[in-house]
């Protein structure tokens, strides 16, 4: 294969994954010029371009070495490492925290749910195969998987399937459906995937530049920054509230000995609740910034 020194990635052309993931590519400094037939986006600055292809042909192209990275869901890289022979090829890399969904096995309403066993001999229909035979197995179920390519939740009323196993979010399409979800086969969410080996060229280097700007973005993204006046007496209990426990930098205030300014990085949101509890502890004139870039 003809060697080349730029770095490839798939993305959703246009879907769910296409905006979120178009975001956080921007946030890791990265451009790209449109083409007119918008599958092939060529990246300013970096060396790095992009591909916009349906979310099921990304991994394959990363197995075939046209792309060396893919942003998909995991549902659809594990169904391609389980059904694929070269799957096993493949790793996620980073999960990325957008596209939150889950695989389910769900039920008509009507039928109660409370273990795998009653599965038994039942045609469970699916787009996931891979994922689903593998949790039959797991379980020790014998049942039939029925293949479909779409349109899975409305099997069991057409009578093709019993129970339906299928992506699921906020659950919505399975009471419109008048199903209900018995169990979850995979927890999913949108993953950074690539070989499990980056090539030690070139790419390999870029390949590395872009996880260590996506691991700062993803850091960044979910990180608060809070400043608030606190009574060195009650640095203890404000301390234990900072939400991800972090250690927070201290700076002493003029003319004030037994007050401090309070400085901490906390992982994920801080909310209202924490806040007043952390005022209720003694502390004033608190800010929580979000921050825009982080390099360790
Ligand atoms: O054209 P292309 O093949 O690229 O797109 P697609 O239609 O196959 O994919 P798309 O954009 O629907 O989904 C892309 C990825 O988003 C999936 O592979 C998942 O990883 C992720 N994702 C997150 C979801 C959902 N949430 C989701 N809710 N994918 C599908 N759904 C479906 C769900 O199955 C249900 O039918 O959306 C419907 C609404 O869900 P509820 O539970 O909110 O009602
Ligand atoms: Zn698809």
């Amino acid at each position: 294969m003809k060697s080349r020194d730029r770095l490839r990635i798939a993305m959703q052309k246009s879907g769910r994954l296409t905006e979120p993931a178009q975001d956080l590519l921007a946030r890791c400094g990265l451009k790209f010029r449109q083409s007119r037939d918008k599958l092939f986006c060529f990246g300013e600055g970096e060396p790095v371009d992009l591909l916009l292809v349906r979310d099921d042909d990304i991994p394959g192209l990363i197995a075939e070495g046209v792309c060396d990275l893919g942003i998909v869901g995991r549902n659809v890289l594990r169904e391609f490492q389980l059904t694929n022979g070269t799957g096993s090829e493949l790793s996620e890399l980073r999960p990325l925290g957008f596209g939150h969904c889950r695989l389910s096995i769900a039920l008509p309403q009507e039928d109660a749910y409370s273990e795998p066993s009653q599965l038994h001999g039942q045609r469970i229909a699916t787009s996931y195969p891979g994922l689903l035979g593998e949790w039959l197995r797991a379980h020790g179920v014998d049942a039939r998987v029925v293949m479909l390519a779409g349109s899975v939740e409305i099997a069991p009323r057409l009578g093709t399937a019993d129970a339906i196993c299928d992506l699921v979010s906020s659950g919505a399409t399975l009471v419109a459906n008048q199903l209900r979800e018995a169990a979850v086969v995979v927890e999913s969410e949108a993953v950074l995937a690539g070989r499990a080996e980056l090539p030690l060229d070139e790419r390999g280097e870029i390949a590395e530049l872009l996880l260590r700007r996506l691991d700062g973005v993803i850091q960044v993204r979910d990180s608060r920054l809070i400043l608030m006046q606190a009574p060195r007496a009650a640095l203890d209990a404000i301390t234990r509230l900072l939400p991800g426990a972090p250690v927070p930098t201290l700076t002493q205030v003029d003319g004030a000995p037994d007050q401090v300014v309070l400085q901490a990085l906390c992982a994920g949101s801080v909310s209202w609740r924490q806040l007043e509890d952390m005022k209720r502890a003694g502390a004033r004139d608190m800010l929580v910034l979000p921050v825009e870039k982080m390099l360790a």
